[in-house]
């Protein structure tokens, strides 16, 4: 296993349209294990394949509590074919844009079809915290970051503040 680095926006690979995924190999699982080692690491609740520049539709999750068992979840090739009319606010945050924090209004429940680590199709509806993550990995496969979801003043306040800090780090080391 091996801890991945995760890239910070505005990375090109955070914007682009990930690929499918064609077969479900032990490399493709290899993948999905070092994410999981990373999101646990960062910590995070999710993580999508193109948060470690992999441009592969690929995410995994665990909303599970700490005082609860790790209940990992991968999904291939995910693909919503259900979402409610009714909305949910939660706050968000993403290891990509990080120490940034803004609600975000999705559909509250969401129904998934996806491929298992076996490769295997499945079905899943979620609401609550769980549909949010979903939504919100799932938009990183299509170049999305929670930030656009918000007004463009919000985000370029947020996309100037991270230039900023990421100068600060380049100035630092140089
Ligand atoms: O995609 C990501 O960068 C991961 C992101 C997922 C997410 C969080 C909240 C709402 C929607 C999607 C994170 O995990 S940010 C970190 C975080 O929320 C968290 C970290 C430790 C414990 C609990 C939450
Ligand atoms: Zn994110």
């Amino acid at each position: 296993m091996a801890l991945l680095p995760i890239r910070v926006a505005p990375d090109p690979v955070l914007k682009a349209k990930a690929k499918l995924v064609e077969t479900v190999d032990d490399e493709l699982r290899q993948l999905m294990d070092d994410m999981l080692e990373t999101m646990y690491d960062a910590p995070g609740i999710g993580l999508a394949a193109p948060q470690v520049g992999v441009s592969k539709r690929l995410i995994v999750m665990d909303i599970a509590r700490e005082d609860e068992p790790k209940a990992p979840l991968a999904m291939v090739n995910p693909e919503l074919t259900w979402v409610s009319d009714e909305d949910a606010t939660y706050e968000e945050g993403c290891l990509s844009v990080p120490e940034h924090y803004a609600d975000v209004v999705r559909p509250a429940r969401v129904r998934v079809r996806y491929l298992d680590r076996e490769g295997k199709k499945q079905e899943l509806e979620a609401d609550g915290l769980l549909a949010t993550v979903i939504q919100h990995e799932m938009d990183h496969l299509d170049g999305i970051l929670f930030i656009d979801h918000l007004s463009s003043l919000k985000r370029s306040m947020i996309l100037r503040k991270l230039l900023k800090s990421r100068k600060q780090v380049l100035d630092e080391v140089s």
